[in-house]
């Protein structure tokens, strides 16, 4: 009965090597193309990394977070969202008026607004890379990224290069996103599995006394 457990867990620990090193080549793909977002949003001070909303029918995005010296930041500053997915920019009402402007024309919340609340919301269908800025607070870094669907490799297109890609070249980074989420949910399966095993795997009869 030992050593039968001990073959498991072998084998468990062979498939979470694996796992590691699938969801690492994902992770160098995705860096590539965050190097356009880096760059724009370099003068945010909030901006930390890209937040991975995708599964989310609706994200929020805080306009007049705390950040860039006093109220004047988009928070998460940079997201990725599925196609389809709707974003709604909840004014926090702190740091006086503010709006939501895409660099490339894709949508415009219009006259800045102080008053607390969504005061704005898009949904984004198409894939691709969208900047954009609150027109008051731009100088300060008052500015935000949505990434819709995968990120694309090197950067430098925006939105409007990654919606001309052909549907082939689409195939692939949609897949290994896939394969990225597949992977962390084997490893998280596979911790969970370990710990059971090693926890109560040689003791279930010590453990249940009577
Ligand atoms: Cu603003």
């Amino acid at each position: 009965m030992g050593s039968a457990h001990t073959v498991s867990r072998r084998a468990l620990l062979r498939t979470t090597a694996g796992a590691t090193a699938a969801a690492s080549a994902t992770g160098v793909a995705a860096a590539q193309g965050a190097s356009e977002i880096d760059e724009y949003l370099s003068d945010a001070d909030n901006y930390d990394e890209i937040v991975d909303e995708t599964g989310s029918g609706t994200v929020t995005v805080q306009t007049g977070a705390q950040g860039n010296g006093g109220a004047f930041a988009f928070e998460p500053a940079a997201v990725q969202v599925d196609p389809g997915t709707t974003i709604q920019w909840e004014w926090t009402g702190e740091g006086g008026g503010h709006n939501v402007v895409d660099e490339e024309g894709a949508f415009d919340s219009g006259t800045p607004v102080a008053e607390a609340g969504v005061n704005f919301e898009h949904t984004f269908e198409e894939e691709g890379v969208f900047l954009y800025y609150c027109a008051p607070h731009k100088s300060l870094g008052m500015k935000g990224a949505v990434v819709v669907g995968a990120l694309p490799e090197g950067g430098g297109g925006g939105g409007e290069a990654a919606a001309e890609v052909d549907p082939e070249h689409m195939g692939v980074p949609f897949q290994a996103h896939w394969v990225g989420i597949v992977t962390m949910l084997m490893m998280f399966v596979t911790l969970i599995f370990t710990f059971f095993l090693l926890k109560y795997g040689e003791s279930s009869h010590a453990s249940h006394g009577d």
